[in-house]
């Protein structure tokens, strides 16, 4: 690890004129993570853009430094780069457009704590025990000669708070602990970040996450609870706001997997996937074209909605049934 460490410290450093880059629907950790990297290389002195898939950029993380260097890839325009650094994305399906933009193998660094799907870089520091790429980030800045201060400890610490659920999710470990008692020694107020990143929607989500737990349904006995949001209810709404129902979806008693699916245009819905622990969603995301994590993954799928139903209750109770067989 401390050789990989020292050969990506060592890459950044060499080089000039990077892309900085994360996972379509960009979340707390992609943010930060990107921009701690973006931290380090205006430390020292390198030219960089950070271009996102997504077309629009999340303003609630705008006390972030670096926040308005973030470009969308729509309005980007095209542009080689000498060397690239890819952030919490396993592959090149799920960074979107920007893919287009990486140079070769051998000038891409991949820092990332999903399971190994592309090797699109040469340096891949990779580990799917990190709770999050924050945590990894933090690993190289520990490692480089650069000086924790207010600014980078404010965003690796959102990073690691967003992505281990406020130090409550599976991953969450000893080390996230540490790095974060080590970032309160810097200006880091906890709560006025949980207060910006977690408790900071409009009246008009709070409601919408109300009409989900309303009309959730159950099915294999209450051991999986999905909560739908057709389109009409998915238009009035800022998407970003209402992503907590996915870990509602599994906040009750007996419930194994927990489903929060949107419809985001017609016949196409976005499928967010959530474990308690024994089923491992990041297998059955697969099975409809995505992917992710153990506890969380996500996928896409196109069709009528009760067949959509009926073909991911019928995998999961087929995934439940052999784990079952091995007790
Ligand atoms: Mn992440």
């Amino acid at each position: 690890m401390v050789r990989l460490l020292d050969e990506i410290i060592q890459f950044l450093q060499n080089r000039n004129n990077f892309l900085i880059t994360c996972h379509m629907n960009a979340d707390g950790d992609a943010y930060a993570s990107v921009l701690a990297i973006a931290y380090l290389l205006d430390k020292w002195q390198k030219k960089y853009r950070i271009i996102l898939p997504d077309d629009q950029i999340e303003t609630k993380y705008n006390f972030l430094w670096g926040f308005e260097k973030i470009e969308t890839f729509k309005s980007a325009g095209e542009e080689q780069f000498d060397a690239a650094v890819v952030l919490d994305v396993p592959s090149l399906k799920r960074i979107g457009d920007p893919a287009k933009l990486l140079p070769g193998r051998d000038f891409c660094v991949k820092i990332d704590h999903h399971p190994v799907e592309d090797d699109f870089a040469a340096y891949s520091l990779v580990s799917n025990q990190a709770s999050s790429t924050s945590q990894l980030v933090y690993e190289v800045v520990e490692r480089s000669e650069i000086a924790l201060d207010d600014a980078l400890a404010n965003i690796l610490f959102t990073g690691i708070l967003y992505d281990t659920g406020r130090f409550s999710f599976s991953n969450t470990s000893r080390r996230d602990f540490e790095i974060a008692a080590n970032l309160l020694k810097y200006n880091v107020k906890p709560h006025e970040i949980a207060n910006r990143i977690f408790f900071n929607n409009s009246f008009q989500s709070m409601k919408t996450i109300g009409y989900g737990l309303a009309h959730m349904q159950s099915y294999l006995d209450e051991k999986v609870a999905v909560i739908f949001l057709p389109l009409d209810v998915m238009k009035a709404n800022n998407h970003s706001e209402i992503e907590e129902l996915a870990n509602y979806s599994v906040a009750m008693r007996n419930v194994e997997v927990g489903l929060f699916i949107r419809e985001v245009k017609p016949n196409y819905f976005k499928v967010s996937f959530r474990s308690k622990g024994r089923v491992d969603v990041n297998k059955i995301a697969k099975v409809f074209g995505g992917g992710g994590h153990r506890h969380a993954a996500g996928s896409r799928i196109t069709g009528n909605y009760r067949e959509l139903i009926e073909r991911v209750v019928r995998e999961i109770a087929r995934q439940i049934a052999e784990l079952d067989k091995l007790q």
